[in-house]
């Protein structure tokens, strides 16, 4: 575990640099003023949507973090690095490799009925597995499993059928590649990250017909990069891909994990910037300790945990982007999936105040809670339900109008103070995890 904490506290610390000193502008591969217009035109669904599914699905869901029947430490889509196990022995798994469970129209579902309005999947791992329909190498889904089957080409197909927007994440690292070489290459007992490049050109090359195939195949609407801080990834290699594939599609959107400050937005993993980042953001996290499938692990963050990472994020202007971890059989395990739901439940009623919000305008935390915003409209989400019945909000404005979300009917009392607006609350919250107040004013908001 200390290793993979070392590797993505090394991603982290570079894409935290870049997050935090880079502007959307200043991010991108090449800038002109006309392609930043473009650039903010491109962004808008994504920021509007701010609630989004990641799913790590691969061969190392098969193994649910167990190899040789031993559990291997480790979050579940780490397996052949620690489990230092061989290139060939670690292929075996997609002989076996059958998910007769797996449903797209459901998995979709599950991440409509959650509020989610995007996925991101993994097309490649680490690993270097393929779960896609590729010409460029057989070890892949289609090609090298007795399933036969292309599960992005049936979740694209069910996403666009459903109203979520498709997207995909990529590994830049490739442990099975032959153009890049495992930290430790002892042939019982390899170590794969960090590897390091040994052949660029043929690796780009290889990138660039798969990464093709993507957006081409499944219309993605997003690539979520990754493994960038392998040895020898470099910054023309960096803008040669995010050119090329900007190229193909000028309405990509594009993470910033092709690293040396290049994509189109922050990723901070695990974690979420207290006051949120300037330019667009997506914290993405895991519901329990693993992003792949791993048997066992049970230590799920409850639904309290999980509404206030969503409204803390769209406070801070970003977005949240929460793994689920299929099985190997393609099941979305129960735990999440009852997770997802409350967060539906709770998004269903309270929904106007995250989707299409702006980050808080306030420039000061709030005691009992978080805020967003948009025309006209000052959003309070209240985690702590005051005892005293009322709540101040440091803000000049007249109040046209002052109700929960939850009862669009009610009206709340409010008054303008020396110390700010006082509003006051009904003695019991609507919701016992986050209840929202609307606060209706006109013109632009006047904090205090
Ligand atoms: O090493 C990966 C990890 O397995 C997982 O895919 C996460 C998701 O953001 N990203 C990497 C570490 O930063």
């Amino acid at each position: 575990m200390k290793k993979i904490q070392g590797a993505l506290a090394i991603g982290f610390i570079s894409l935290f640099t870049a997050i935090t000193l880079c502007p959307l502008s200043s991010l991108k591969a090449q800038s002109s003023q006309k392609d930043e217009k473009n650039d903010h035109k491109k962004m808008e669904w994504w920021q509007h949507d701010r609630f989004g599914m990641f799913i790590h699905w691969g061969l190392y869901s098969e193994a649910a973090g167990y190899w040789d029947g031993k559990p291997v430490n480790g979050a579940g889509e780490w397996l052949m690095t620690d489990g230092h196990i061989p290139r060939n022995q670690y292929a075996q798994l997609a002989k076996t490799f059958d998910p007769v469970d797996f449903n797209a129209e459901q998995w979709v579902k599950i991440a409509k009925e959650a509020g989610m309005k995007y996925i991101v999947i993994t097309t490649k791992h680490h690993d270097g597995f393929c779960m896609f329909n590729t010409k460029a190498t057989k070890y892949n889904v289609v090609d090298g499993t007795p399933w036969h089957t292309d599960p992005m080409k049936l979740l694209s197909e069910a996403c666009k059928k459903q109203g979520i927007k498709f997207c995909t994440y990529y590994s830049i690292m490739d442990w099975h590649s032959p153009y890049q070489q495992a930290d430790d290459t002892n042939a019982e007992h390899p170590t794969y990250n960090p590897t390091t490049m040994i052949n660029n050109q043929k690796y780009l090359a290889y990138m660039k017909d798969q990464l093709q195939e993507i957006i081409t195949q499944y219309h993605t609407h997003l690539l979520w990069f990754d493994g960038g801080w392998m040895k020898g990834w470099t910054a023309a290699d960096a803008h040669e891909i995010y050119n090329y594939i900007t190229g193909l599609d000028p309405k990509l959107i594009v993470n910033n994990r092709l690293e040396h400050g290049v994509g189109d937005y922050g990723t901070p993993e695990q974690k979420i910037p207290v006051r949120g980042l300037p330019g667009p953001w997506e914290t993405c996290m895991t519901l329990n300790d693993t992003w792949g499938y791993k048997r066992g692990d049970d230590n799920w963050k409850s639904d309290t945990t999980l509404i206030t990472n969503l409204i803390h994020c769209a406070s801070g202007g970003g977005n949240f982007l929460l793994n689920v971890g299929p099985t190997g059989k393609g099941i979305i395990p129960q735990p999440e999936v009852d997770r997802l739901m409350a967060m539906g439940k709770w998004l269903k009623v309270n929904g106007d105040a995250i989707y299409g919000s702006d980050r808080t305008p306030f420039n000061e935390a709030l005691p009992y809670g978080y805020a967003t915003q948009k025309q006209g409209k000052v959003f309070l989400e209240i985690t702590k339900w005051p005892s005293d019945g009322q709540i101040i909000v440091p803000l000049k404005n007249k109040i046209r109008r002052a109700y929960l979300l939850a009862d669009k009917r009610s009206h709340l009392k409010t008054k303008s103070t020396p110390d700010g607006l006082e509003v006051h609350l009904p003695a019991d919250a609507p919701d016992p995890i986050a209840s929202v107040v609307v606060l209706e004013i006109n013109g632009p908001v006047q904090p205090e």
